[in-house]
């Protein structure tokens, strides 16, 4: 059985992945949170990825890397370089380091947020940030296929529309994947041999994507679910948004400042 690392494994992908891919695999589990739900047998390391000590730590004797952690919304920029650019550096590094071929790496579909939504993009389109976040995300790409022309890692990036157990509104009907599509997409990038360097859309198999995912069918995926199931509850729930946002891919990150995040900790009022 191979040992797989996911970092950033106390985060809600986090958490799906974990409970999906127990059986498949020997996992090693980090985050800079402590794991508070850890059941029997998970094996869990607390580090901080900003720092190379830490990257070196857990990446360690591992087959494969699943690199969640990280910032996941839009936010200030010092969060962002902290996490998604040293900390994405040193552990696609410290993985070099050790020896470790294959990552996995979820970046997003805010690294191509700002393609309309009358658009269909396949994985060779030209990135289209929507915020310093989905910069963040275009640079974790750039740096796999950095290691893997330059050091023969094998390199599979996801970009990741929304993981939830059911879409949660309109946008999220074209960019909905549940959590057994998201662990078969992972399960492939871990797998599947031959990978060098792949784009791949991590969506189900939703009638509204406005993705061309044929580079993910090509390498075995098959999609079970569909958020047009929920389509006709999700619409009946929706209230218009912001009219640009609504243009765009990205939705709102197009448009947001910054979105706090919540699970970073909370600065103390000033008196
Ligand atoms: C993402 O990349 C985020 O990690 C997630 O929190 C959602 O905001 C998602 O995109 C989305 O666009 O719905």
């Amino acid at each position: 059985m191979k040992t797989v690392l996911i970092t950033g494994a106390t985060g809600d992908v986090g958490s799906h992945l974990r409970r999906e891919l127990a059986a498949r695999y020997k996992l090693r589990l980090s985050d800079k949170r402590p794991l508070e739900n850890k059941s029997k047998g998970e094996n869990f390391i607390r580090a901080d990825i900003s720092k190379m000590s830490d990257a070196l730590k857990i990446t360690r004797g591992v087959d494969a890397i699943v690199h969640l952690g990280g910032y996941s919304v839009e936010g200030p920029w010092e969060g962002i370089l902290q996490a998604n650019i040293i900390g994405c550096y040193n552990v696609f590094e410290a993985a070099r380091r050790n020896g470790v071929k294959r990552i996995i790496f979820p970046t997003s579909n805010h690294a191509v947020g700002f393609y309309r939504r009358d658009q269909t993009i396949d994985h060779k389109v030209y990135p289209k940030p929507d915020g310093r976040y989905g910069v963040s995300k275009v640079f974790g790409e750039a740096l796999g296929s950095l290691y893997a022309d330059k050091y023969g890692m094998e390199m599979f990036m996801v970009r990741i529309g929304n993981v939830n157990p059911v879409p949660v509104d309109k946008r999220r009907l074209s960019i909905w994947f549940s959590p057994r599509d998201l662990a078969q997409l992972v399960s492939i990038g871990i797998d599947k041999p031959g990978i060098k360097f792949e784009i791949v859309y991590g969506i189900s198999g939703n009638k509204r994507a406005w993705y061309d995912n044929s580079n993910a069918f090509r390498l075995g995926y098959k999609p079970q679910d569909d958020a047009e199931t929920y389509a006709e509850e999700v619409l009946k729930k929706e209230k218009p948004g912001d009219p640009t946002a609504e243009l765009y891919q990205g939705g709102i990150f197009v448009v947001a400042e910054e979105v706090p995040n919540p699970a970073a900790p909370r600065k103390k009022k000033r008196k």
